[in-house]
């Protein structure tokens, strides 16, 4: 389903669901991340890209009645009823009501909010489903109310709902690319100065994006995990943030305790990936670019630990089936890879991929 398609299905799921007109309509993309894992919350470099086609799109009115928020995922036939002055209670509304607190909680304690929506995103897919939630529900209340909101605010801002309200220590990269990114334009970000610049496409080659069909819960022990190894490493390298270092403090980096020690390196490879990743794009550069997916994926692999026996399968089998580069993409422990793929090469190579596992599917080409 396109962008307009999205809009006016969530239209007519918000007048079927709650029987009158929506007010404003809204949508924002999922990401696929092509370089730089988990990178953000530790101040560094990102090349994420914003997705055509896939993602989160909102219709939002006022009522039933003051402070209630009743939400309606039209997707999973799911709804949900708050009130604005709720906590989290381990819900997918949390999201929305999150979102509707902190950009509006003295106006929907006023007039209460409806809203519907659809996503075309897989939970657990590592395409940012919960961030393209996010920003959708704050372009849409904005504008419900008549508040202006700049892309890169709405980013902040749905990061921290994500980190205050629903608990979960993300960075903005998910976010960023959501609000700020053009759909099929990847974005070099910096997430500790929020400078950004978007990345030259691949001239004869494209992104192709395949679920592994393992699905991941960030909200599990494993990314809070990494967050706090990644602090106890600052701690023992006597620095704020790991992005403080470079290559030249490999040395130091190395010397830590196991397994801070590959956690750390991990990060500064990644983000000196990510700053050659970019290079290579502008230089036109493909087997440099898909080189470094490669090699990606292996710290995710060996020093982060956060891919899985099937998406590891998954980057083995794209590269032999002649992909240029593969990698996880997203928070880990499951989701989807992504490769990159000649053009005149990608029929053969969709149709190769899911031969290789029962489970996997391609989601998008980009
Ligand atoms: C998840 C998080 F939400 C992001 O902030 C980022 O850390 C990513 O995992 C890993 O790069 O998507």
């Amino acid at each position: 389903m396109t962008g307009p398609d999205q809009l006016s299905a969530v239209a007519t799921a918000y007048r079927g669901h709650f029987g009158d007109e929506p007010e404003v309509l809204a949508s924002a993309p999922g990401r696929v991340n092509l370089l730089g894992e988990h990178t953000d919350y530790n101040g560094g470099y990102v090349l994420p890209m914003a997705l055509n086609g896939l993602g989160v799109s909102i219709a939002i009115g006022r009522g039933p009645a003051p402070g209630v928020v009743e939400a309606y995922s039209d997707t999973f036939h799911a709804s949900e009823t708050r009130n604005i002055t709720d906590s989290k209670e381990g819900r997918w509304s949390d999201y929305v009501l999150g979102c509707l607190k902190f950009a509006a909680e003295t106006e929907v304690a006023k007039t209460g909010v409806r809203i519907a929506l659809i996503t075309t995103l897989p939970m657990g897919a590592g395409l940012s489903s919960s961030a393209a939630l996010e920003v959708a529900s704050i372009k849409a209340v904005t504008e419900l109310y008549g508040k202006q909101m700049s892309a890169v605010d709405t980013a902040i801002m749905a990061r921290a709902v994500e980190n205050d309200f629903v608990g979960m220590p993300c960075g903005i990269m998910d976010q960023f690319a959501s609000a700020v990114g053009d759909p099929g334009t990847a974005l070099f970000l910096n997430t500790r100065t929020l400078a950004f610049d978007p990345a030259p496409s691949p001239v004869g080659a494209s992104f192709v994006i395949v679920h592994s069909g393992v699905s991941h819960q960030l909200t599990d022990d494993g990314y809070a995990t990494r967050v706090a190894e990644c602090n106890a490493a600052c701690a023992e390298l006597g620095v704020d943030i790991l992005s403080d270092l470079g290559p030249a403090d490999l040395e130091r980096i190395n010397a830590l305790s196991d397994p801070l020690d590959r956690r750390a390196r991990h990060i500064i490879t990644d983000n000196q990936r990510a700053l050659d990743g970019i290079a290579a794009l502008k230089a036109g550069d493909l087997p440099e670019f898909g080189a470094l997916m490669v090699s990606s994926h292996a710290s995710q692999r060996d020093d982060f630990e956060i891919t899985v026996p099937e998406t590891d399968a998954l980057v083995e089998a794209a590269m032999a089936l002649g992909a240029i580069g593969a990698r996880q993409t997203g928070g880990g422990w499951g989701g989807s890879v992504v490769a990159l793929v000649k053009d005149s090469d990608i029929e053969r190579f969709s149709a190769g991929i899911v031969e290789t596992s029962e489970q996997a599917r391609v989601l998008a080409v980009t």
